[in-house]
């Protein structure tokens, strides 16, 4: 942790912070990375499960997968890192070790890939306020979607919460006994939302597929995200393989334009553009650090 005082100086001179957090976030919370020794990855094929195509070809599968991994983020609790971000990005810590902060981009940038929604439920217990619980969640921007959010594939609505249907009681039973069930289609969840369709009455009816970003579409908030990462001159890169594109490209950016880079990972060899590295879980280097 010979890096911890040259990072805090970093900090308090920084006129724009982005965060980008990915898998290794919430790894103490009990939650599989996807990649490396016991990742999502390696006991699922990712192009049968995270892409567009092979939600159209087995739709009954890929719910199937989901649903059991939105149960297992369930059932995970928040850790010391999650509380660590969330209580940094607090206007009266920005204040203390963030001070310089331009007006334009006055709290950090949270860009979360990870879709488990563990950096907004950490929110949700002491020692955050409703007010700090407002005031953080302003910074995130959850680029892969959320697991406990749907989309309709028909009308595209989102919907924001997760309410279990009876489909859920089929998809249990599937996650119970471990097999892939054969879920009739018309079983799985379906939208709720108005019938768009012009002289129609009555609901959309649509197939929804869980709110997530899958291979080959364009990740949420791009825009924004993009724009500021050409003004950011202190990335901090928590738990992330910084594998998969566009994240993957955000590193080179920071630095192409003079920014720098912090690592938090318990391997030291993922981002070779480090100038601050944080090595071990960061669950515990996290609260360190941003002391
Ligand atoms: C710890 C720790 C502890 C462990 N403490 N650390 C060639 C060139 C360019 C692009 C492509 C290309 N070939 C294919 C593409 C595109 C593709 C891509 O990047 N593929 C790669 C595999 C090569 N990307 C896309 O398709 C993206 N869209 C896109 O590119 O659109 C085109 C476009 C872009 C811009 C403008 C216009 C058009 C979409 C990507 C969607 C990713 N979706 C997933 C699934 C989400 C839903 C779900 O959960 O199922 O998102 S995949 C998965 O990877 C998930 C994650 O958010 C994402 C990143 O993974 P992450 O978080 O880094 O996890 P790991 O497991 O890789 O790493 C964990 C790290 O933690 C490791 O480093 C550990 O060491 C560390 N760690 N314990 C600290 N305790
Ligand atoms: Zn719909």
């Amino acid at each position: 942790m010979e890096d911890v005082l040259p990072f805090q100086q970093a900090l308090a001179s920084a006129k724009n912070i982005i965060v980008l957090d990915g898998a290794g976030l919430s790894a103490a919370s009990g939650i599989p990375t996807y990649r490396g020794v016991g990742g999502v990855w390696l006991n699922f094929d990712q192009t049968k499960l995270a892409n567009p195509e092979a939600f159209r070809e087995d739709p009954s599968k890929v719910w199937q997968f989901y649903h059991a991994r939105r149960q297992g983020c369930l059932d995970a609790q928040p850790n010391a890192g999650h509380r660590a971000l969330a209580t940094f990005c607090l206007p009266q810590t920005l204040a203390r070790v963030a001070p310089s902060l331009d007006p334009k981009w006055p709290v950090p940038l949270h860009v979360v890939q990870n879709a488990d929604a563990l950096s907004s439920r950490v929110l949700d217990s002491a020692p955050f306020t409703p007010a700090d619980k407002a005031a953080v969640q302003k910074c995130i921007r959850e680029m892969h979607g959320c697991l406990f959010e749907t989309r309709c594939t028909s009308c595209r609505h989102v919907q924001r919460a997760y309410t279990p249907t009876p489909y859920a009681a089929a998809l249990d039973a599937a996650r119970d006994s471990g097999e892939v069930v054969d879920i009739p289609v018309d079983q799985l969840p379906r939208c709720g939302g108005p019938d768009n369709r012009s002289n129609r009455q009555g609901r959309c009816g649509g197939l929804l597929s869980p709110n997530v970003v899958w291979f080959g579409e364009v990740p949420e908030h791009l825009g924004e995200i993009g724009r500021q990462m050409n003004w950011c001159d202190l990335l901090l890169l928590v738990g992330t393989s910084a594998k998969v594109h566009p994240a993957a490209g955000f590193s080179k950016t920071v630095k192409e334009r003079g920014g720098k880079i912090a690592v938090f990972n318990v391997d030291p060899n993922t981002i070779v553009e480090a100038d601050f590295t944080f090595v071990g879980p960061c669950a515990e280097t996290l609260p360190l650090a941003l002391g």
